[in-house]
Parts: C-alpha cells; structure tokens; sequence
C-alpha cells in the first residue's frame, strides 16, 4: 500500500503550500481534462521511485469543542489516524506558539511517526531560531521552505526512511489475481455488493495480513478466474467468513485504488453523480487503473431518473468515457453478469499486447484516411508506432515534426488503435516520439 503523509499544524503555517509543492508534479498531469474536479486535500506525491499520498488538514486546534474548528479537528485527527507519517507543520517567522504545544502534545500522544517541519526558512537553514522548536520533543527540527522549495528532499527522505517500499501493483502477468477495488462514497452500496459477491462467488482459503499497514485483501473465484477483492475500508472478518460495512475513508479508497488492477466505480442513481463522486473518479483517472462503472440503484429509479443521471455521467464523468458503464441492483443481485464481464475486459484491454508490425500497419491506415493537418511549412510525418508500456497501454509514435499534431488528431489516433484492439475501461496514452534530425531516428 502507499504511505500516508499528513500534513498537521495551526493555521497559515503554510501546509497547502507545502502540499502544492509535494504534489505538484502529479497535477500537472491531469490538468486539462475537462469536468475533472481536483480535491484539494488528498494528492499523489513522489519521490525517485517511492510513491505516497499525502492529506492536507485545516489549521487545526486540538482542544476546540464546538462549530467548524470542531469539525476541522476531528478531520485532523482522523488523518493522523490514517496516516503513516505526520509532518507537523510550524512557521519559524512567527515563531514557537502555545498552540504549537499543544498540537504536540495531541501528536506525543498519537503513538505515530511525527517529524517536525520549520517552515518559511528560507535563507535560515542556520538560524538559532531553530532551536527553539528542540522544545516541541518531536525531535530535530527539519527547516523547509514550502514556497522556494527549500529542504523538502531531505524532510521526505526522512519521512520514508523507515517504511517498507511499496510493493510494485503495476504487474503485467495476467494470470495473476485480478485486484479489484470497490470505490464509492458513502452508502451507494459497495458493501451490498461486495456482501452479494462474498456470498455467491467461491471465497478461497486465506491467511490474514499480518501488520496493520497490510491491505485485507479477500480472494474468490468466478468462472475460472481469480480475483482478490481489495478493501476500502469496510471490510470484516465474522467467523470464519469476510462481511463489509458502510464505512467511508478517502484515504482507504485512494490506496484500494492504487493497489487495483481494475477498480469499480460506484455511483448512486438514486443520487447523481456527486462532486464527491467526481473526485473519487478523477483519483482513479490519476492512477491509470482500468475502470467500470457500476451505476447502482438502478432498479429504484424511473424512466425519467434514469435519463437524469445517464445526463449527470456524461457531464460530469466526461473524462472517464473509456469506461463501460453497467446498470445494477447489488440488492436485487441484478446486472452482476454483465459487471464481471466488464471487469474481465478492462482488465484484458489493459494488459492488451499490441505488436508493433499491428500498430505501424493501423497508423499508416489512420494517416491515408485523414493526414494530420499541415502546420505552417511541414507536415507531421508518423512513421512507425510500438508499444511503450501496459496497464494503462501507451503507444509509442516515431516520425517527424511530431510537435505539430493536434490534440485532435491524437484523438482521431486513439479511436482507431482503440476500435481494433476493442480496448474498454482502460486509458490508453499516445506519446508523441518526435525526433527534429531523421540521421538520429537509428537509435529509437
Ligand atoms: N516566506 C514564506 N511564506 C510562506 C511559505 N509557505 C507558505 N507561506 C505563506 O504563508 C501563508 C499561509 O500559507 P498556507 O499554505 O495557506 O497555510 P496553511 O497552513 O495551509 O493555512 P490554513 O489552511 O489556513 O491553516 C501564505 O501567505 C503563504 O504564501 C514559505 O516557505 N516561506
Ligand atoms: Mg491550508
């Protein structure tokens, strides 16, 4: 599972922007989808090779007893709850504060991982103001600059240090189990579901996870294929048997979603697509994961409903449209064929092996049927195309002046490469390899 970092301190220490700064790269890489909805509290962040979420909290007041810095407190403490590693966060120009002691008093007595943050320290990594946060008893004090991007490097190194690596969920052997991640907010019926599956489907001998850290991971069989269903929360052991309840953590969900070969996406259609739904679904857009989409409820919805909501998820899920959508009732066990169906083929599309005599052949059809647009004096030349990676598949095009073929154009691209290999529910990537001198193209 990935680690969690929780980014905890009183207000306008400057955690947002530490959060920004750690989660930056990520961003940028879903930034133009349109109806994707960013939250501004969970992110992805990395450092080298070691992926990891990270929680951002409101100013956060341990002692507060009633309104909004109540609310505010009690999701600090659930972060720091779910959380591997605490970064708390103080402000070396405004100096060691009453409600810093405090804050680290709560954090002493959270029995987690805590490193101390001096933030603003910008040209101050030698100050004697330091030494003033020594009384917190958190430790050394790790000087940062949220803002310039001072110190970060070395205040993660150390929040990982002692945390096992992630294990690496980007396997492409299909025949191993595929890991399935019921995804949702609260109460569209994911244990219903699950529930419904434990108890019909062939549940496999098991041994519990040893650790806390470890996911319950709950193995069972359908026609022949091998799944292990990834908790998010919910799930329980009663006897001898697994049972899931309604429980909701963001944090949950977004590790079940890293850790998923395929998740499933869970929406109310007694409800709509929610903007938590939305989140949920732009989350699982980041990770790459193959992706269906259970629209659930459906047997408690009308003609009318049901044309409502089909509205709200081409609206609002517009940057999932990969997806196959599924109607059912977990309750009812409706549409479970059809759901496992769509499961199997997300996963065999996003572990689709594309060769790249296939490939080369589809993209010089693509390019007689419509030539990509000529951009001043030259025309985008493709080439050749192979296969850059699987789960989610990219195709890898080589040619010239690649820098000039239209976002519509790769649009076009996608549809054809996705039409012959019947790819549904997985994202599919198309690099554009552009090489200026066609002497050096050789080494590709
Ligand atoms: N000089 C300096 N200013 C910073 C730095 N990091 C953040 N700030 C400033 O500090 C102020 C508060 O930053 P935020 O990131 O919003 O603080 P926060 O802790 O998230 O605040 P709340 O969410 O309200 O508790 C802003 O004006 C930032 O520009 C830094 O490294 N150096
Ligand atoms: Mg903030």
């Amino acid at each position: 599972m990935k680690p969690v970092l929780a980014l905890v301190g009183r207000p306008n220490v400057g955690k947002s922007t530490l959060f920004n700064r750690l989660t930056k790269s990520r961003d940028a890489i879903v930034a133009d989808f349109a109806g994707l909805t960013r939250d501004r509290h969970y992110g992805d962040g990395r450092l080298g090779s070691r992926h990891f979420i990270v929680v951002d909290t409101g100013g956060f007041e341990p002692d507060s007893t009633t309104g909004i810095v109540k609310e505010m407190a009690r999701q600090t403490r659930q972060a720091v709850a779910e959380a591997d590693v605490v970064i708390f966060v103080t402000d070396v120009r405004s100096g060691l504060s009453a409600q810093d002691a405090d804050i680290a008093r709560f954090l002493r007595q959270a029995n987690k991982r805590v490193l101390l943050a001096v933030n603003k320290a910008e040209g101050m990594q030698e100050s004697p103001l330091l030494a003033e946060f020594h009384e917190l008893g958190l430790g050394e004090p790790h000087p940062v600059s949220a803002a310039h991007g001072q110190g970060i490097r070395s205040l993660l190194e150390a929040a990982l240090e002692d945390l096992p690596e992630d294990e690496d969920a980007d396997e492409d052997d299909a025949d191993r189990p595929i890991r399935l991640a019921v995804a949702g907010r609260p109460n569209v019926g994911k244990s219903t579901l699950i529930n419904t599956w434990l108890g019909e489907e062939r549940l496999i001998a098991f041994d519990m996870p040893g650790t806390t850290r470890d996911a319950i991971r709950v193995p069972l069989e359908r026609d022949g294929r091998r799944y292990e269903l990834i908790d998010t929360a919910g799930l329980r052991r009663k006897g001898k048997v697994f049972e899931a309840i309604e429980k909701f953590s963001v944090v949950k969900t977004l590790q079940a979603i890293a850790d998923a070969s395929v998740v499933v996406l869970m929406v109310d259609a007694t409800q709509g697509v929610s903007e938590q739904d939305a989140h949920i679904a732009g989350y699982v857009l980041e990770s790459g994961r193959a992706v269906v989409i259970a629209i659930n409820k459906w047997d408690a919805v009308d003609a009318y409903q049901r044309e409502l909501l089909e509205r709200s998820v081409e609206q609002r899920l517009a940057f999932l449209k990969f997806a196959p959508i599924v109607h059912i009732s977990a309750i009812r066990r409706q549409g479970l064929g059809p759901l496992w169906k769509a499961i199997a083929d997300a996963h065999a599309s996003a572990h689709c092996k594309m060769p790249t005599p296939v490939l080369t052949r589809l993209l010089h059809e693509a390019v007689e049927h419509q030539a990509p647009k000529r951009a001043g004096s030259s025309r985008p030349k493709l080439r050749y195309a192979h296969q850059g990676g699987m789960n989610p598949p990219v195709i890898v095009v080589h040619g010239n002046s690649l820098e000039h073929v239209t976002e519509a154009y790769k649009r076009f691209l996608e549809a054809r490469f996705r039409a012959h290999f019947k790819l549904v529910g997985t994202p599919l990537r198309i690099d554009m390899k552009h090489s200026t001198n066609p002497f050096t193209d050789k080494s590709a």
